[in-house]
């Protein structure tokens, strides 16, 4: 595994930009202390944080076309902001381009960037590691997230999935279904009122 890792390693590093990959150790490094902590897969961790943006540096237009010949389905939301299409764009080239058959690998790079309701503690990590790693631009509440990513998972999934709901508003960008039912679907489950 070790082996295939630095393999893949590799080349991601020729595949991203450099911010990107920098980006990308962060993440695989945030997510294998978070298998630590809760007792989850670190290998899973590691592949899964390695390969979630493994499709982000692709042109928007490239993009959509590749969704289009790998009959993957793009949203008129999508359509209109590609860059959600590198979620569900990577967790193809994941299973085909990389040849990962580990299938919570691949859902973890399919939700990493909206969410879902009904997460799986590996896809919870992917989507935390994503927005708490050390090299992530200061985001609101930063420090209380990156605490609660160790105290208490779920709170801290719903925390990300609110401020990121705000960050969307703020800036008047459409937002995706599935980020708003996995913000509701987390909101009800941890009895959160009406604010
Ligand atoms: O790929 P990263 O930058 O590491 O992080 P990511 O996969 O979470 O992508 C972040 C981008 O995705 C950010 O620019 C906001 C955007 N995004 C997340 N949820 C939604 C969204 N964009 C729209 N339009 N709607 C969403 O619900
Ligand atoms: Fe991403
Ligand atoms: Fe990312």
């Amino acid at each position: 595994m070790k082996q295939k890792i630095s393999r893949i390693r590799r080349r991601i590093k020729a595949d991203l930009d450099r911010e990107r990959y920098e980006h990308t150790l962060g993440v695989m490094y945030t997510a294998a202390a978070m298998a630590m902590r809760y007792d989850e897969d670190i290998d899973q961790a590691l592949m899964a944080g390695l390969l979630h943006d493994c499709a982000k540096c692709i042109a928007p237009d490239t993009k959509i076309k590749l969704c289009d010949r790998y009959h993957l389905s793009v949203s008129d939301i999508e359509l209109a902001n590609p860059s959600l299409l590198h979620a569900k764009l990577g967790a193809y080239l994941a299973a085909k381009k990389f040849h990962i058959r580990d299938k919570d690998v691949i859902d973890a790079i399919a939700s990493h960037t909206t969410g879902r309701p009904h997460m799986t503690l590996l896809e919870k990590i992917i989507y935390i590691s994503d927005y708490i790693e050390p090299g992530r631009e200061e985001l609101p509440n930063m420090a209380a997230v990156r605490k609660l990513a160790f105290s208490d998972i779920d709170e801290c999934l719903y925390r990300i999935l609110k401020d990121s709901l705000v960050y969307l508003d703020s800036k008047n960008m459409p937002i995706d279904p599935m980020t708003e039912k996995a913000y509701q679907y987390y909101k009800e489950k941890l009895g959160k009122k009406e604010e």
